[in-house]
């Protein structure tokens, strides 16, 4: 019994050890310890045995059992390893593979400027507000002291949705719905997109921005317009940009004026881009509130003064960037894109 048990397990080691997979090493657990195995038969066949050997045999065949059982266990960890040393070996990442690289992009020029103005005014203690692209004509034209035979009213200039209902022309709207809310003083700057029907060309877009800014209080005076604009254009630009201020008449400020800027490509010599004038477009429009804009609001234009403006953000973001053309804004080409 002893010397067959011995030629079993011998055996039995030598297949476990040549197994090279889990189902060879299935095999021989069924050849030795399964139902009809050779270590089970030799369970079976005990009862055979004379009384005073079977104590012998039967231990025997445990410990036999144990020690197929034990080559049986390591063999299966050794192949599991093996298994999963494979896999991890196909799944390996190479890190330096090149794929289709998602690029990363950046707030359009326009949006960088937006933000930067608005963090200027609030710097110097004005509340940012929000006001709709669609509005009426009442808080477009008819509050705004333009009558109804004013040009910019007229469709060629306007787009309309209905007869009272318009695409804003300018960000001057949010003026009268603020001034309509009744809290006093006021000191606001509103930003947002506008829509004219304006021809395009290197300065003209028919979709641009514009932030609008309006204090009303009592004893505000041009010099507190001016004062605030040259802030302003000293926190944007430092101290390279010049501005130049030129009479003009918008039917909600009186008096009203134009503000210019040295031109960026030149910085002022002159230029082909500025028609050698050394000062590039109109940046904004504004002037004193005009006391039937205050009136129409419900405001006491005897006590209260107040001052406007509306900037051309598109244009501030040309000076800024020195862009001679208003289209490299919104033509996406990643070329151009790709400089800031
Ligand atoms: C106005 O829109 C007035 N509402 C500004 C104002 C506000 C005056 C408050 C008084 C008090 P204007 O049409 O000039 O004004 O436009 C203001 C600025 O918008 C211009 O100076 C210019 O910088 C910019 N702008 C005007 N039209 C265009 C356009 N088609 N494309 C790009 N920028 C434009």
């Amino acid at each position: 019994m002893e010397a067959k048990l011995n030629d079993i397990l011998a055996k039995a080691r030598g297949e476990i050890e040549a197994a090279s997979s889990l189902d060879d090493l299935e095999k021989a657990r069924v050849k030795y310890l399964g139902k009809k195995g050779l270590i089970t038969d030799l369970k079976k066949n005990i009862s055979k045995l004379p009384k005073e050997e079977k104590p012998m045999a039967g231990k025997l065949i445990n410990e036999n059992s144990k020690k197929i059982e034990e080559a049986l266990g390591q063999k299966s960890e050794a192949l599991n390893k093996e298994i999963l040393r494979e896999k991890i070996k196909k799944e390996k990442l190479d890190v330096t593979a090149h794929f289709d690289r998602h690029e990363s992009g950046h707030l359009s020029l326009i949006n960088q400027t937006l933000d930067d103005l608005e963090t200027i005014f609030q710097n110097m203690g004005f509340e940012v507000v929000d006001g709709p692209e669609i509005d009426t004509v009442k808080n477009v034209f008819d509050d705004l002291n333009s009558p109804a035979d004013h040009p910019a009213r007229s469709t060629s200039d306007t787009f309309y949705i209905t007869d009272d209902i318009l695409l804003r022309p300018h960000t001057s709207s949010v003026q009268i719905r603020v001034m309509n809310e009744g809290k006093l003083p006021i000191k606001m700057v509103s930003a947002g997109r506008v829509f004219r029907n304006d021809e395009v060309d290197r300065t003209h877009s028919p979709m641009f921005h514009q932030l609008e800014c309006l204090v009303v209080d009592e004893n505000v005076s041009m010099a507190n317009l001016k004062a605030t604009l040259e802030t302003f254009i000293k926190e944007m630009f430092g101290d390279d940009i010049e501005l130049r201020y030129r009479p003009h008449h918008f039917p909600f400020t009186e008096p009203s004026l134009e503000v210019d800027a040295t031109c960026p490509i030149c910085h002022g010599e002159g230029c082909p881009a500025c028609g050698n004038t050394g000062w590039s477009m109109e940046l904004l429009g504004g002037g004193m509130v005009h006391p039937n804009v205050l009136e129409a609001c419900g405001i006491d234009s005897e006590k209260y003064t107040g001052f406007a403006f509306g900037l051309g953000v598109d244009r501030i973001a040309m000076v800024r960037y020195g862009l001679d053309d208003i289209r490299l804004l919104y033509d996406n080409d990643k070329r151009f894109i790709e400089q800031f």
